[in-house]
């Protein structure tokens, strides 16, 4: 899979992208990152990207040219499967969503900032708009961080069996039942009884029905 980012700000995927299970996918050549500094596509002399709003108002506007400048150049390479711009007032993003890009081949993600884009290069290029949560971030540098975690993981071979994606929260629509490991009894506090037993039977219904009780107090929306 190779993963294409367009924004103003690369510096801050550095972090997320050159550790732990995104730095080893990478390694392992299970996935591609590119970044592309949207500046670089701007022709203006002071590499402006942005511009007053049509209309008056407070903010300023993502422009038009130097995004399809940067999107034309990378869609002569190779076709994208989707062009998604991660944007607050775009989809919530869920698991089903991460499960289906995790199969693709080729994305391209803008990040917005500002006020957002100009509403032409949604009209003319973007195949689905994402948001991570209903809150307002500074840009969608982080929010793209996070889309690209979700769908990483999930692409085969970047997660070993033992933390294999298949357990998680979500995958099956339930929140992950409470986990332990030692000491059996830390001040006062003991491990669930069942866990301890070695009946395989009962620990499976036991985590079921954790997971279940869980889901209902915490996210009942999930369970309708
Ligand atoms: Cl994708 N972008 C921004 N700027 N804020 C957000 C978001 C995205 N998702 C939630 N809040």
């Amino acid at each position: 899979m190779r993963i294409d980012i367009i924004t103003i700000l690369p510096k801050l995927f550095e972090g997320p992208f050159s550790d732990s299970i995104l730095k080893r996918a990478q390694d392992k050549g299970l996935v591609e990152i590119y970044l592309h500094n949207l500046r670089d596509y701007s022709t203006d002399k002071h590499k402006n990207v942005d511009d007053y709003q049509y209309g008056g108002g407070a903010g300023m506007v993502m422009r038009i040219e130097p995004i399809a400048a940067c999107i034309e150049h990378l869609k002569k390479e190779r076709d994208y499967d989707e062009i998604i711009y991660m944007t607050p007032d775009g989809v919530l993003l869920e698991q089903g969503v991460s499960n289906l890009l995790s199969t693709q081949q080729n994305l391209l993600i803008l990040c917005g900032h500002y006020k957002g884009v100009d509403e032409r290069v949604r009209d003319l290029y973007i195949t689905r708009e994402i948001s991570i949560g209903s809150y307002v971030l500074s840009g969608g540098e982080l929010a793209a961080a996070v889309l690209v975690d979700s769908v990483i993981r999930l692409v085969p071979g970047v997660l070993s069996d033992e933390t294999s994606a298949l357990t998680d929260s979500f995958q099956d629509q339930l929140l992950a039942p409470p986990v332990y490991t030692r000491p059996p009894e830390f001040q006062g506090k003991c491990v669930p009884e069942v866990l301890l037993s070695g009946d395989f039977k009962q620990i499976e219904q036991w985590r079921e029905d954790m997971a279940l009780k869980r889901t209902k107090e915490r996210r009942p929306d999930l369970l309708k």
